[in-house]
């Protein structure tokens, strides 16, 4: 059943569903709001859908702090109305993954009210990572760990004792070595399991385990969030982690034909490949796409590298090129026309790999990063690195549905959480949908082709010979053939029938900047 399992080849869509559609007018998108746009994820092909948290949640980190992991916030709607969201999803034949964050909780998580309540050594506490400071007043942090948005992993509370938080301080890290940390997480898959989700997105999938004694880490003048390349970074990718994905696969096997993608950030093959084994997770993210930019010595590599990495497991890979962590790849190769012009050649690879594909809502329009001014920002790297980095709002601005002014059909507020440019009138989907030459038209096209044609049979790949700058390959199943063209000059094309291009062709000639799919 694994072999033929519905993921393995199916293409995801990332609703971050803040920013998605709004049904009730208060700026927000919500649940509500995506099963209104149900029409337009099946007239665009996807197959299933990734909702980003959208559970109980101050939103110190739009909702990647979970103060109730079984329970909708009312920002977003409620529980029947994941229900009937669900329930219309499938009617589509689309089917619906959830996100799970069991690194941290929120700190407004009544286990960490009752942890900062019930004082230091009990076992409130111990379901957290408290510990009394370095230093003879205890006044330095228990070690040198920094959080991945900067600043030091730790905060100390009133009565001394600080806590680790690889993320913001309003996310504690949970202790998985406690027994009711794991039942828990047992009782939240179950809980959606039974609700008929199709599946989950493990959020920091590598993290949860820590090493025993939490050595310091070898500082090195790194952005944060970048893992280093040799030396092993004690927050993350420990051992225990994988006991942890066991039992959460041990769950989902009682329910047959689900799913679950890891977020791990590791760079090392096998120890990538370790999450993927067959007791473990189904898939990982790849995000070798996302780093090697419009290049294509550099995005064959990634490409080889990753289906490389996978491959002794047997699992496909998991392709993305934007998620609501990155800036959106139109801006990524160079914005403007240019950009757009890039990331249709991109989009053109991307979905002629073998595997599984994760789109980011909005890249189908052909959004570009926003630069949002001051005033706008709420992401917490933006204050965490005191005003040093711009944060991860620019790919988060509200989807353009239709019209010519903010905010687009997204909402029937005046204005919504984040602020859209008042030029995104050409971006909206009804703009997009009746035009041949738009970015969304080349998604649907692709998208369909995907689907239908026999020519994307098969998982492994054949590298021809191309001028420098250029690639091209061949699906060794189905015969497909995908050219990109990265360098400043026109060059000749493998041999076949263009079945799409990303971009007019000079003549019988691909052009710069431009991909090509050859039957
Ligand atoms: O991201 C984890 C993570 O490691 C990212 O923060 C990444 O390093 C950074 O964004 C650089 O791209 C996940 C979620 O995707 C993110 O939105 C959350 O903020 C984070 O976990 C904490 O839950």
């Amino acid at each position: 059943a694994e072999e033929t399992a519905w993921w393995r080849d199916s293409v995801f869509y990332q609703v971050y569903v803040r920013s998605f559609a709004d049904s009730n007018g208060d700026g927000v998108g919500d649940l509500e709001g995506i099963r209104s746009r149900l029409g337009y994820l099946e007239l665009l092909g996807v197959d299933a859908l990734w909702l980003t948290p959208f559970y109980r949640s101050p939103m110190a980190d739009h909702g990647y702090d979970v103060a109730d992991p079984r329970d909708v916030d009312p920002l977003f709607g409620d529980l029947a109305a994941f229900d009937r969201l669900v329930a219309d999803a499938h009617e589509h034949n689309i089917r619906v993954t959830v996100d799970l964050v069991p690194n941290h909780t929120s700190d407004l998580h009544e286990w960490f009210q009752e942890a900062l309540q019930a004082g230091p050594g009990s076992m409130e506490r111990s379901r957290y990572i408290f510990r009394e400071g370095r230093g003879f007043d205890g006044s330095q942090p228990p070690n040198n760990w920094t959080s991945v948005f900067g600043g030091p992993a730790w905060t100390r509370v009133p009565d001394g004792q600080w806590y680790l938080h690889l993320f913001a301080p309003e996310q504690p890290d949970l202790n998985w070595e406690h027994p009711e940390v794991r039942s828990d997480l047992e009782r939240t898959l179950r809980f959606w399991l039974d609700r008929g989700v199709d599946g989950f997105r493990i959020d920091v999938a590598h993290g949860m385990a820590k090493p025993d004694g939490l050595p310091d880490m070898e500082i090195r003048h790194q952005a944060p969030g970048v893992l280093s390349d040799d030396a092993h970074d004690p927050r993350f990718d420990n051992d225990g982690v994988h006991e942890i994905h066991r039992m959460i696969r041990k769950v989902m096997d009682g329910y047959p034909g689900t799913m679950a993608v890891g977020e791990i950030w590791v760079k090392d093959d096998e120890r990538f490949a370790a999450y993927v084994r067959p007791d473990e997770l189904h898939l990982g993210f790849n995000f070798r796409l996302v780093e090697a930019g419009f290049d294509a010595d550099a995005v064959r590599s990634a490409i080889e590298h990753s289906l490389a990495a996978v491959a002794p497991s047997g699992t496909p890979a998991a392709w993305t090129l934007s998620n609501h962590d990155v800036v959106r790849h139109v801006t990524r190769y160079g914005g403007g026309a240019l950009g757009e012009q890039r990331a249709r050649a991109m989009t053109l690879v991307e979905l002629a790999l073998p595997g599984v594909i994760y789109l980011y809502n909005g890249e189908e329009l052909g959004l570009p990063n926003v630069e949002l001014p001051d005033w706008a920002l709420q992401d917490p790297t933006w204050e965490r690195s005191g005003h040093t980095e711009r944060g991860r709002d620019g790919c988060r601005v509200p989807i353009p549905w239709e019209g010519t002014t903010p905010p687009f059909g997204f909402s029937t507020a005046v204005s919504t959480w984040l602020p859209q440019p008042n030029e995104w009138g050409h971006l909206t989907a009804e703009a997009q949908l009746e035009d041949p030459g738009s970015m969304l038209s080349l998604y649907r096209e692709a998208l369909e082709h995907r689907k239908s044609n026999a020519g994307f049979a098969g998982d492994e790949l054949e590298w021809y010979g191309a001028p420098a700058g250029c690639f091209a390959f061949r699906r060794k199943g189905g015969g497909l053939i995908c050219a990109l063209n990265t360098s400043g000059a026109s060059v000749p094309l493998p041999p076949g029938q263009v079945l799409l291009s990303s971009g007019p062709m000079d003549g019988d000639q691909l052009p710069p900047d431009t991909a090509v799919w050859l039957v």
